[in-house]
């Protein structure tokens, strides 16, 4: 086994977690509806529902809330941070905004109006949940064109976030007018955590251009994006992260972020523009009614303040080979104890595959939402469900959409748990799996119509 990264930090300040009684636990998950996101946090021992919003903010960004400028209008802290999108990413036009999907809700539309089609299309690797409810919010559609390399768990292939290029350049041939925009997601969440390659950025970038299509980022994990390029693609293995994020976005004209991953915040997003002012100017428009005035998009100026320094802390070499170390460490783990995982490991999360783990309940009874029931009972370990259950049904038909994977992911938040507690997770999770056979799946008591994972309740069946 590789050495194991040591925590490149000092830790200065504790919170304190409390371990439950497996009794505790099974009255906490009937009363929250056999669903983790009904849970109350005190009763998570280890917390893996997402690594959004949930990592550590250092000494220095703790200091740059103390610097907050809570103008209304023009803050230095908002300066701050577009003069840092500037030097980062290489883009002109910033406006702020409370999460990664406040971004989507302001832009989406913008791009709906310019599209020249009757019938709008998103195409993306693959949309993430919300970007593909603000996609249909928008009235277009959302398709995704994934490599197919990234289904089998099983087999390891550098990029899993790859974008099935003969097959995007069918539905850009098939769709023509109706492509309202690519959808770049960097690293793919829903594939695990998967990089995109600087090859096949470039290549979907090309293709795009030369149809007069506009390219997105979706960037919430772009420096560990960056990190698996350098780590991976020979051409980069002695290239800076920096240099390496810059020629990412070289090739897009817009991002959307989320900045609550690697922006290493607790809340706030980003919607930007490389150099097209006019629609830059439109997203503008649309930011003052739904997210705020357009220097703060619904954050207070200290929050952009530790946004503005966190941008950079992240791309830090240190701190990134810990990150995806510490989770690689965990995937090992698990592999050794016989858990199928997808391979290889992701940036953000170890993604297990409940298909394989639990054959015996079917995709409607949710799987790999059982195994993070089953989790939780084991040891008050929090994870959450990338599969059926996520991705709901069609918005015309009403049915279940077929999902590609049923995967549970375990996602590690950004410098807030040490070694000794990815040893606990996969001792937890190998204990379950000795039972699995005797896991059961679930079915709805109440199903929500949108995004219903969060709000469902569910009993075994
Ligand atoms: C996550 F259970 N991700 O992975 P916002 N793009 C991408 C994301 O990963 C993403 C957003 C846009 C989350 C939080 C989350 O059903 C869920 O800042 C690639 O969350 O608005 C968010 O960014 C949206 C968890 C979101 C969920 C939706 O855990």
């Amino acid at each position: 086994m590789a050495r194991r990264i040591p925590e490149p930090f000092r830790i200065k300040m504790v919170e304190t977690i409390r371990q439950t009684t497996a009794e505790d636990r099974r009255q906490a998950l009937q009363q929250a509806g056999w669903n983790p996101f009904l849970l109350k946090a005190e009763d998570v021992y280890i917390d893996l529902l997402t690594d959004s919003g949930t990592g550590a903010m250092s000494d220095r960004q703790w200091a740059g809330l103390m610097m907050g400028d809570e103008a209304y209008a023009g803050s230095r802290n908002f300066h701050h941070l577009a003069d840092t999108v500037r030097e980062v990413f290489g883009y002109a036009h910033t406006i702020p905004t409370h999460q990664g999907r406040g971004a989507e809700q302001i832009l989406f539309p913008e791009l709906v109006k310019r599209c020249r089609g009757q019938r709008p299309v998103f195409l993306s690797n693959y949309h993430f949940d919300t970007t593909k409810a603000h996609v249909e919010l928008a009235g277009a559609r959302a398709v995704n064109a994934l490599t197919p390399q990234a289904l089998d768990t099983g087999t390891a292939y550098d990029w899993k976030g790859d974008f099935d290029l003969p097959r995007l350049r069918e539905i850009v041939a098939a769709e023509g007018d109706n492509v309202a925009a690519v959808i770049i997601t960097i690293t793919c969440n829903s594939a695990g955590g998967q990089p995109v390659s600087m090859g096949n950025i470039r290549a979907v970038s090309e293709l795009a251009r030369a149809h007069g299509i506009p390219v997105v980022i979706d960037a919430a994990r772009f420096a560990e994006n960056a990190w698996f390029i350098r780590q991976r693609d020979p051409a980069y293995a002695g290239a800076s992260i920096a240099s390496i994020v810059r020629e990412m976005f070289d090739c897009g004209d817009m991002f959307t972020m989320s900045a609550k991953k690697d922006g290493l915040v607790n809340i706030g997003g980003l919607c930007c523009f490389k150099d097209d002012e006019a629609l830059f100017r439109a997203v503008q428009v649309n930011c003052v009614p739904m997210e705020g005035f357009v220097t703060y998009g619904g954050l207070a100026g200290r929050d952009m303040e530790a946004l503005a320094i966190g941008l950079k802390e992240g791309l830090d070499d240190a701190f990134l080979s810990y990150r995806i170390g510490q989770v690689a460490y965990l995937g090992e783990r698990l592999r050794e104890g016989g858990v199928p995982i997808q391979t290889p490991t992701g940036g953000h999360a170890v993604f297990v595959d409940a298909r394989l783990l639990l054959p015996h309940i079917p995709a409607e009874q949710f799987p790999a939402h059982a195994l993070a029931c089953e989790l939780y009972l084991e040891g008050g370990v929090r994870a959450v469900e990338i599969g059926s259950l996520l991705l709901g049904r069609n918005p015309q038909t009403g049915k279940q959409e077929p999902s590609p994977f049923e995967l549970m992911r375990l996602t590690i938040p950004r410098r807030v748990y040490t070694n000794d507690h990815m040893d606990y997770i996969a001792d937890c999770l190998i204990e379950v799996k000795k039972r699995a056979g005797a896991v059961r799946g679930l079915t709805f008591e109440y199903e929500p119509p949108i995004l219903r994972h969060f709000m469902a309740r569910l009993r075994p069946v």
